[in-house]
């Protein structure tokens, strides 16, 4: 009898172990984006720009919400709604995957944009897309995408207007299989924060 409810225990504790292990296999899903951070500067990023909007992007050091810098694309001159897309492609995926693309965005103004996850050639399959607005502070976004193909040219971006012309800074991009988890630095970051801000007015003030 003693043996049996070690037993017994033995296997509740055996699941609650493999419980563990799936939820975090869960939390670990791989991000399928390189270079997610631009701390390796523009590597596996490209911008698209609609005729002759006038772009520039480069990799920021003084603005991140992940390592060392972000990444900022300046539209310096406002045109008539034409297209600014940030792009990452291709990735190789299975019909039945459903996955999630997030990013962390800042814009100089308040400022509308799409993120779109799609096939990169005709005809375009969207396999998920959002309006958003980008906010003066930086805010995690986030898209799901259900794949009903095998499609090996996959590619995921953020679609900006060059009206009005400003600044949106990018950071910290995943494009993984699973439903939406905020970033886990998060907390910690903005937590952080309010004492960055705390810490600058004591700088004024001091002045
Ligand atoms: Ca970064």
């Amino acid at each position: 009898m003693e043996r049996k409810s070690q037993l017994f225990w033995l296997l509740i504790l055996t699941l609650l172990g493999i419980g563990k292990l799936d939820l975090f296999a869960q939390e670990e899903a791989q991000n399928l984006v390189r270079n997610a951070s631009f701390e390796e500067g523009k590597v596996g990023w490209s911008v698209w720009v609609e005729g002759a909007a006038g772009v520039q992007w480069d990799v920021d050091p003084w603005e991140q919400v992940h390592g060392k810098q972000s990444l900022l694309i300046d539209i310096f001159g406002a045109g008539n709604g034409q297209r600014v897309e940030l792009h990452q492609n291709p990735f190789n995926l299975q019909q039945g995957q459903r996955m999630t693309f997030a990013l962390w965005l800042k814009a100089d103004n308040v400022r509308q944009a799409r993120m779109i996850v799609n096939h990169r050639q005709a005809p375009w399959t969207v396999y998920g897309s959002t309006d958003i607005l980008i906010d003066v502070e930086w805010k995690e976004f986030w898209v799901a995408a259900n794949i009903n193909q095998n499609d090996d040219i996959v590619g995921i971006y953020l679609e900006l207007r060059d009206t009005p012309k400003g600044q949106v800074w990018v950071d910290y991009v995943r494009f993984y299989e699973g439903e939406f988890e905020p970033s886990e630095f998060a907390e910690e970051e903005l937590a952080v924060a309010p004492q960055g801000k705390l810490a600058v007015r004591w700088a004024d003030l001091k002045r």
